[in-house]
């Protein structure tokens, strides 16, 4: 990726006054929803977090699903002068989110949505406490993202996209999720977001560990060799959610996660990418979480302990 690009070189324009969108995290799928974002002709301006200051911020080298490579001009910004920010959507890694947002505590201004696109659970209550006064929505996606070099993004999956109210604030904000799909071609906004993310966490729990553990794609999780293996994870899930009070069923679940196995064949999970790049994976966020809820419940979920134990061992 060329330094130094000229904004005349680039595909939009900058956009001084007030975006639509202003994004925290800009990693593989941060770096796809800031694209797609801006071609949907909603400006979007990436805040990028102090550790970032020393580094080039080229514009943004982007390659869409069709296999189309073209380069982006969109706005930057630090996060102690993020200047006025309409709607925070907040894609870092899950382990990331309250560090990058504590500076924001007391500067964002009351009534300004903030929506979370990150794996894992756990966070939004304590997003939602932080910012007493801001709706907050949480968001499960589906979409596949690679990341190959410093701002340089493919588009490597069309997903589903579904957001929904962490707090009361949020009720209003389903016009958001219409927003959304105007850059996704399709986003949902569901009231009942927590079962999408009990979901969203299952399919994680099985896909996640074990495509970084053994350096897999999705697809190949679909061999007899892991079957048991994602049957068992898919049990013991169940057993948690309906614990939770959640409703399922681990055939349920071992269908969702086949389904994205084979929807996903071709992508390198989060994870994988994560452990491959040396980064902080989000164990914590997902298998953690399953832990965490199944000590409350007194249930034994040996296979999500080992593969939870593993993925820390490993970094
Ligand atoms: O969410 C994902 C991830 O990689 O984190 C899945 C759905 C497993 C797609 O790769």
């Amino acid at each position: 990726m060329p330094s130094g690009l000229r904004d005349n070189n680039l595909k939009t324009r900058r956009h001084p006054v007030s975006p639509e969108w202003t994004l925290l995290g800009c990693g593989a799928l941060g770096g796809v929803f800031a694209s797609l974002l801006t071609l949907s002709g909603q400006p979007t301006r990436i805040l990028l977090r102090e550790r970032h200051r020393a580094t080039l911020h080229p514009g943004i080298d982007f390659t869409s699903l069709d296999g189309h490579t073209q380069l982006l001009a969109i706005e930057r910004a630090f996060i102690d002068k993020p200047g006025p920010i309409r709607r925070l959507l907040v894609m870092t890694k899950a382990g990331q989110v309250i560090s990058a947002l504590t500076p924001l505590v007391g500067q964002l201004a009351a009534g300004v949505p903030i929506v979370l696109l990150h794996n894992g659970m756990g966070i939004a209550e304590r997003v939602a406490a932080l910012f007493p006064h801001n709706p907050v929505i949480a968001g499960v996606t589906s979409h596949g993202a690679l990341q190959s070099g410093h701002f340089v993004f493919r588009h490597t999956g069309r997903g589903e996209t579904w957001l929904g109210p962490v707090n009361e604030a949020a009720r209003s904000c389903a016009h958001l999720a219409d927003e959304l799909a105007r850059a996704l071609g399709q986003a949902g906004w569901d009231e009942q977001i927590l079962t999408r993310q009990w979901q969203k966490l299952a399919v994680n729990c099985a896909i996640n560990p074990l495509t970084a553990l053994y350096r897999l794609k999705n697809g190949e999780l679909a061999g007899p060799r892991f079957a048991d293996v994602l049957q068992q994870i898919c049990v013991e899930v169940a057993d948690v959610m309906q614990a939770e009070g959640q409703p399922t069923s681990s055939d349920e679940l071992l269908r969702r996660v086949m389904t994205v196995v084979e929807l996903t064949a071709d992508n390198y999970s989060s994870m994988y990418q994560d452990m491959e790049q040396g980064r902080e994976t989000e164990i914590e966020a997902i298998t953690g979480f399953l832990l965490g809820k199944a000590a409350v419940h007194g249930i034994a979920v040996p296979v999500n302990q080992g593969l939870y134990q593993a993925v820390k061992e490993k970094r």
